[in-house]
This record gives C-alpha cells, structure tokens and sequence, in this order.
C-alpha cells in the first residue's frame, strides 16, 4: 500500500532500498511509477461483440514485438465458437501462433459475429486466408484452467490482467478452488502473481451515470470482481473509449501493408466503412502497458461497486485500490495517434 504514497520515483526508489521491494515491477498506479518490461499480460477478451478487441489485441502484439509486454494467454468470455479462432488468426499473423487461448463455457452472448466469424473461414484457392490452428473455441481448453494454469507459472506480483468484455472469467478465476495446477483458491492466486487488473468496464462521468455493457451483461460477476479483486485495479470507463475514435482513414490507410489484413478486413464486417469507432478496450491495454506515460489521469483511490440499476458507483476512499481513467484534451489527440500507430503496426516477422 505504500505505492499510494510514492509522489515520485525518487521517494518509491528510497522506500524500495529501504524495504528491498521490488518497487518496480510492483509499482503501477503513479503516473511516475516504471513498470518492469516487457509488461507480463493476460488479455481477456469478448471478442466478436465490438470491434475495439480487435484492434486492442493488435495493439497488444506491437507493443509485444517493442518488447514491452508479453501475451501469456488470451481468455475468451464470448461464448461463441469463432471467437477462439479469430484470436488465434490474429495472433498468427503476428507471428505469435503459440499464445494459449481459453474459451468461456456457459458464457455469455453466443451469437454469431460475422467479422470474427468470416475471416476464420475465409479461403484463397483453397488455402485458408488467415492461418490458424484452433478451428472451433469447443476445441480450446476451458479459460479459467487456462488462467490458473499460467499464473501458476508465473513470478508472484509480476502479471497485469487486461479485462475487455464481462468480468464472467474474473469472477470465476476468483472464486476457483485448488487443482492441479496450484493449490490456491482463485483469490489467493490472483493476490500472489497479480499486480494490476487495467479492465474496460462502467461509467464514471461526474454526472448522468449510465449502465454499461461490459458491466450489466454479466452485473453478477462485475460486481464480484470489484468487491473482491485482491491488486489493484484500474477502469476504463465508457466515456474513455467515448472521448478517444479510431479514425476510417486509418484503417482505410495503415494497414495496406499486405494484402489481407485480418484487423482492417474486420473492421470492415463489422460496419459499413467509413466508420469511426470508440477505443474502449484499447485504452485498457495502453493504460496497461504504459501507465507513465502521462497518456491518462486517475481519479483518486477508491472503491467501485455496481448498484441496484446496474451501474458503477465509485466511493473515493484512501485505502482503496480502485480508479478509473480519466482524459483530457491534449490526452485525448495522444492516445489516439499512439493507438493508431500501435494498432497499424505491421508484424515484426
Ligand atoms: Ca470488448
């Protein structure tokens, strides 16, 4: 809890000498705090329902191919069979095929997408467009043993959870018994090799607060989540990704490097181009990757806790360990060329 109280690296780096902690790879919520590179993720995604996962786990692979993070695994709460299989499309075409996947079962939103759905079928002269292994998310092993089995495998305090969709895989990460992999409970697994959940999810306007998607899909598990998470955690609120568009001309523009690019060629399904589109998810894994950069400011520590209508309600509280995103207008021009330059990155192989 000390990481609250650091005002600036000088002071965290003192108290870390003194404490011999280390202070960074701990450290995270300071817009002056430096995160260990390459930032270890986890990208939990649901994905199919809006098109920002998409281009969130493009973003993910660049920063990747920079070396500042490392995907572990990509969990899948869209309980649809393409969805597995676009995330591994995807991350075959940045040369990172091997990346585990899970896939929700008894999820949420089943229904068919055609922008994760087209791309895993398409075909060439009988090859497919876009490589991948996994033909069917029945065939991926179920998320939260996937989650317990990587954490499990990872240095304590050193991983960042990316939540994109419903908290449906959170949850039941938290509230998991011992297995195979670890002999901890969910929670007590997540409070050992966790360091930071970076989630789009709620609504944090001063005023005319809304119910939000990712929230009231799944308000059941949102609500444990937020109750329960043992790091701390950072929201990125509707008005976010609400704020910050990915231009048209940037998906008409950037991506021509190849002549099939499964983020430009889902976008393109998803709506009739041209078409901006709000950034949510991809705030959450900047913000995840890069939280010094000064591309966001945060509210005050707290506590977020989902109402009776199904809405995020935040209480400042000095012993909290919540926030939530908040942007400006010099902030708002940043994030979005960065995301754009991040997210057309071609691969580096
Ligand atoms: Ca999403």
């Amino acid at each position: 809890m000390f990481l609250w109280l650091c005002r600036s690296l000088r002071v965290c780096a003192i108290v870390a000498a003194v404490l011999v902690v280390p202070v960074f790879q701990s450290a995270i919520l300071g817009e002056e705090a430096v995160p260990v590179k390459p930032v270890r993720l986890i990208f939990d995604t649901d994905m199919g329902n809006d098109i920002d996962d998409a281009l969130a786990l493009g973003v993910i692979h660049a920063l990747q191919s920079r070396g500042e993070c490392q995907l572990l695994a990509v969990t899948v709460s869209k309980d649809n069979e393409f969805a597995g299989p676009f995330c591994d499309l995807v991350n075959t075409f940045y040369g990172r095929g091997e990346i585990p996947i899970g896939v929700v079962r008894n999820g949420k939103t089943p229904e068919d997408s055609r922008y994760i759905q087209q791309p895993a079928k398409a075909e060439d002269g009988g090859q497919p467009r876009y490589p991948h292994k996994l033909k069917s998310g029945k065939d991926a092993p179920e998320a939260v043993g996937l989650l317990r089995q990587v954490l499990s495998q990872q240095p304590d305090g050193s991983v960042v959870m990316v939540v994109v969709g419903f908290s449906t895989n959170a949850s039941r990460l938290l509230d998991s018994p011992a297995d195979s992999h670890s002999p901890l409970k969910g929670r007590e697994l997540v409070a050992q090799k966790c360091r930071l959940l970076s989630m789009m999810a709620g609504h944090f306007p001063e005023q005319g607060r809304n119910k939000e998607y990712n929230v009231y899909i799944d308000a059941p598990a949102a609500s444990n989540v937020f109750a329960n998470w043992p790091t701390p955690l950072v929201a990125s609120g509707f008005e976010i990704g609400q704020a910050i568009k990915f231009p048209a001309i940037s998906i008409e523009r950037d991506f021509l490097y190849v002549k099939y690019h499964p983020l430009r060629e889902a976008y393109g399904l998803y709506q009739t181009m041209p078409y901006d589109r709000e950034t949510w998810d991809l705030t959450s894994v900047l913000y995840a990757v890069r939280p010094d950069r000064g591309y966001f400011g945060l509210s005050s520590p707290g506590k977020i806790h989902v109402d009776d209508k199904q809405i995020t309600q935040f209480t400042a509280d000095k012993a909290g360990q919540q926030r939530f995103l908040t942007v400006n207008p010099e902030q708002i021009a940043r994030v979005r060329e960065a995301l754009i330059q991040l997210a057309s990155q071609p691969p580096a192989h």
